[in-house]
């Protein structure tokens, strides 16, 4: 369908078994049949679900923090890097057969150290119409040989940086005399001898001779006794001239204040800086290192990511940033909470009680085979979701679902179902805090935003010893987040109950839906375990009637 990108299967956030297993499922199933589909997840695996990977040894899908658009998904690869060291004649050359515009500079170690420009380059060459004094741009006599191809006659120090002036040694001896001074650098024609003498004179750094002239070795003696470095070249004057104006390293003319930007940086928070300044190229810099380039024509159109979701169709409940991608399918078995496309979408949603039962269908109606381990994730949704069967959401459908995929991983059922739902019904090690966020979800109930979080237990009164605390947490998170109500269900998968723990208001909302005095801060709720099926639809019911 020319789909370059892969697309995600997630569920949501605070994922539970059902939402990391069914996407790791459909994930597969979609990839038996062509697509390139990749299982993601909203958020840390629960240590049921980590049960359920080890005991089939699967890994957990991969996390995905948010969905918004970064640096690195538009980012291109950078074309050509030129080293601060690297001479103007070198700089040149890149930009010329890469036909760009700007190229990032890199010190020795590769760490970004500026940017250059034509124009830096450009106004380089007007400032130096006259030949130019050398002292401040770090150039050594080796990149000066080396620029004008020379051949060192007389050495001294190679590697000395030349601190005076470049001249053309043209003119009477008094012409010379008056312009040439200590450590500078003079170029002279073949045959002339007597200015060769009378620049040596002087104790210049470098004596250059061009068109491969002849040295006598008089000459030659001078430069020993003035420790001046005499090179021969089979340049012209006017070109050896023009090629050690080039011989200046890039980092002397280059831009040190960048604007740079980091590949996790969202495009939203960038494109302010880019319209406001007027570069082409900007560089990607990680860790001070070099990584790529993002270029001011491929910032506005990022193709958006392609996402499935799987066990929720609720913006609130989904990945953060899902609004800067593209839903393109969901399969799920909870209410509709009004998500709007752009598109028709293909959309699964089955009133049962785990969407792994609709998932694992699906292979079936395909005539696909479940391999053996996701079976068993499959089943563990199911066991998870049903609370082993014995949840109101539990269907006929759900049950025979869950002995065919029982079958196929070679479990029993009720066996392999107990010791999943006791490794995620342990909370010895969770903090109150962790506990008031277990398996949050977020609801809009008419003008109410509500957050219902569920714990399932084997034994109740552990987690009600922490009763105190765990409303704090509750107060917190209800504070933080602006929520209306925060509610936490503490479920007895051994009893069929529920405590539902709420802070916030209005209590007569808890009050109202349960048909119980609600004026302290928990209820007691036999045969509820089901937060979709037992608790969202009273409460959306009880606020119909206290909004009329
Ligand atoms: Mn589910």
């Amino acid at each position: 369908m020319g789909n370059s990108k892969p697309v995600y299967v997630i569920g949501h956030r605070n994922p539970d078994t059902d939402s990391i297993c069914s996407a790791i499922a459909y994930a597969e199933l979609k990839r038996k049949v062509g697509e390139d589909a990749i299982a993601a997840r909203a958020g840390q695996v629960n240590a049921e679900t980590q049960y359920a990977l080890d005991y089939f040894k699967v890994e957990a899908p991969m996390l995905i923090v948010d969905l918004y658009p970064r640096v690195k998904d538009i980012m291109l690869e950078c074309q050509a890097v030129v080293k601060e060291t690297d001479n103007l004649r070198y700089l040149g050359r890149v930009l010329q057969e890469n036909n760009l515009r700007s190229v990032p500079v890199t010190d020795g170690e590769g760490r970004m150290v500026g940017i250059v420009t034509v124009s830096d380059l450009a106004q380089r060459y007007f400032e130096e119409l006259n030949m130019q004094d050398l002292g401040e741009s770090a150039v050594s006599l080796k990149a000066i040989v080396d620029i004008i191809e020379g051949e060192i006659v007389v050495d001294s120090d190679e590697a000395a940086l030349v601190k005076g002036k470049v001249h053309i040694a043209a003119g009477s001896k008094a012409t010379i005399k008056k312009w040439v001074s200590q450590g500078d650098v003079v170029l002279v024609g073949e045959g002339q001898y007597a200015s060769m003498q009378e620049c040596l004179l002087h104790n210049i750094a470098c004596l250059i001779v061009t068109n491969i002239g002849n040295i006598p070795e008089m000459v030659k003696q001078d430069a020993r006794r003035t420790h001046a470095m005499i090179v021969r070249t089979p340049l012209d004057t006017f070109t050896a001239a023009r090629l050690i104006n080039q011989s200046i390293p890039v980092g002397h003319i280059m831009q040190k204040k960048l604007t740079a930007f980091q590949s996790h940086q969202r495009l939203s928070d960038i494109r302010g800086t880019i319209e406001s300044s007027k570069f082409r190229n900007y560089p990607v810099v990680d860790n001070e290192r070099l990584v790529g380039i993002v270029s001011r024509d491929k910032l506005m159109l990022p193709d958006p990511e392609r996402v499935i979701l799987v066990d929720h169709n609720e913006r609130g409940q989904a990945v953060e940033g899902i609004e800067s991608a593209k839903v393109v399918e969901i399969v799920d078995h909870h209410r509709l909470g009004g998500m709007q496309t752009g598109e028709p979408i293909y959309i699964r949603e089955e009133p049962v009680g785990c969407t792994a039962t609709i998932v694992a269908n699906m292979y079936w109606q395909k005539n696909i085979e479940i391999a053996k381990e996701v079976a068993g994730l499959l089943l563990s949704a199911i066991i998870s979701d049903t609370v082993l069967f014995k949840s109101p959401t539990c269907t006929g459908y759900d049950k025979i679902t869950a002995e065919r995929l029982a079958g196929i991983a070679g479990v029993e059922i009720q066996e392999y179902g107990m010791a999943l739902l006791k490794a995620g019904a342990s909370i010895s090690d969770m903090k109150p805090a962790e506990i008031a966020k277990n398996d949050m979800k977020e609801f809009q109930i008419g003008d109410y935003r509500v957050l219902v979080s569920q714990i399932s237990v084997m034994d109740t009164q552990e987690a009600l010893k922490m009763k105190p605390e765990l409303l704090e947490s509750m107060q917190a998170i209800c504070a933080t987040d602006n929520f209306d109500m925060c509610l936490l269900m503490v479920t007895d998968i051994l009893q069929e109950s529920t405590e539902l723990l709420y802070v916030g208001s209005p209590k007569t909302l808890i009050g109202q839906a349960f048909m119980k005095d609600a004026s302290g801060d928990s209820i007691y709720l036999p045969g509820v375990m089901s937060r979709k099926k037992q608790i969202i639809p009273p409460l959306t019911e009880a606020v119909k009637r206290l909004q009329k």
